[in-house]
């Protein structure tokens, strides 16, 4: 969030867009610093490591309107997680709060969809696979309680936060996706297990998922506390038919 690559841009109540520098300015300057450096340097490895098989320049994921992902993490540095000590804590207002691991999540039916992915700084990938449990499994295996009527969901960055309404976390196409492009998802697209919500902008598809916990109301996550709207079905929110600002 602390440089204008990794965050996203904002906007006010009424919908008009507010620059990432002015959110910059209500940090410390002492906290802007020490975090921006290694989130530049994060970002730079990431577009030249993952990317530049596609693009020989390396380059394109800086590029506005590029093709190809981009690198987007809240924080400086998160851990590596592999199929050791991966963990996904399921509870809430369950019946059974359980703990899987990679290989419990790996055992159950999974699911490929093959969707366009949507930024909703504007940046998209076409038919981009994501394969996984479908969420609504999982909820089930849980026993979700009457009074449940959202889904909360924690990322092991120990920042980035999501929320769904129980409605939206049922949907066929809500994974906890295990693989993207047709491999295991790498670090720096959230894995080993990311969230996919294939309808909504990406900024729904929290990566290194860590927690699911079901509520009886929705709690906004990360940049919807920031302004973004809960439900980010694709087209309808969120000023997409506003003009652009840059
Ligand atoms: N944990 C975490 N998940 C996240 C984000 C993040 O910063 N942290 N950024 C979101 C946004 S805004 C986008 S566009 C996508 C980017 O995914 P990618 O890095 O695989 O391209 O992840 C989403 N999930
Ligand atoms: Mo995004």
């Amino acid at each position: 969030m602390n440089s204008e690559l990794s965050g996203e841009p904002r906007h006010t109540e009424e919908g008009s867009p507010v620059g990432r520098r002015v959110f910059l300015g209500t940090l410390g300057l002492g906290a802007l610093g020490v975090v921006t450096a290694p989130v530049l340097q994060r970002i730079t490895e990431s577009v030249l490591g993952t990317f530049s098989g596609k693009d020989p320049t390396g380059l394109t994921g800086l590029l506005p309107n590029g093709g190809g992902f981009r690198y987007y993490s809240v924080t400086g540095s998160v851990p590596d997680k592999n199929a050791g000590n991966y963990r996904l804590r399921i509870g809430g207002l369950v019946d059974e709060p359980r703990t899987y691991s990679l290989a419990d999540l790996r055992a159950l039916p999974q699911t490929r969809l093959v969707k366009d992915v949507q930024c909703v700084t504007g940046w998209r990938v076409p038919d981009t696979p994501f394969e996984g449990v479908r969420l609504s499994h999982l909820l089930d295996l849980a026993g979700v309680k009457d009074t449940a009527r959202a889904v909360h969901f924690t990322c092991f960055d120990g920042a980035y936060t999501e929320s769904l309404t129980l409605d939206q976390a049922r949907r066929a196409d809500v994974l906890v996706a295990l693989r993207m492009q047709d491999k295991p998802i790498g670090h720096d697209h959230g894995g080993p297990v990311r969230l996919y919500v294939a309808p909504m902008y990406f900024y729904k598809s929290a990566k290194w998922l860590s927690g699911i916990t079901v509520t009886d109301t929705v709690e906004p996550g990360y940049w919807e506390k920031l302004g973004y709207d809960v439900d980010a079905w694709v087209g309808k929110s969120n000023g997409r038919d506003d003009e652009p600002t840059s």
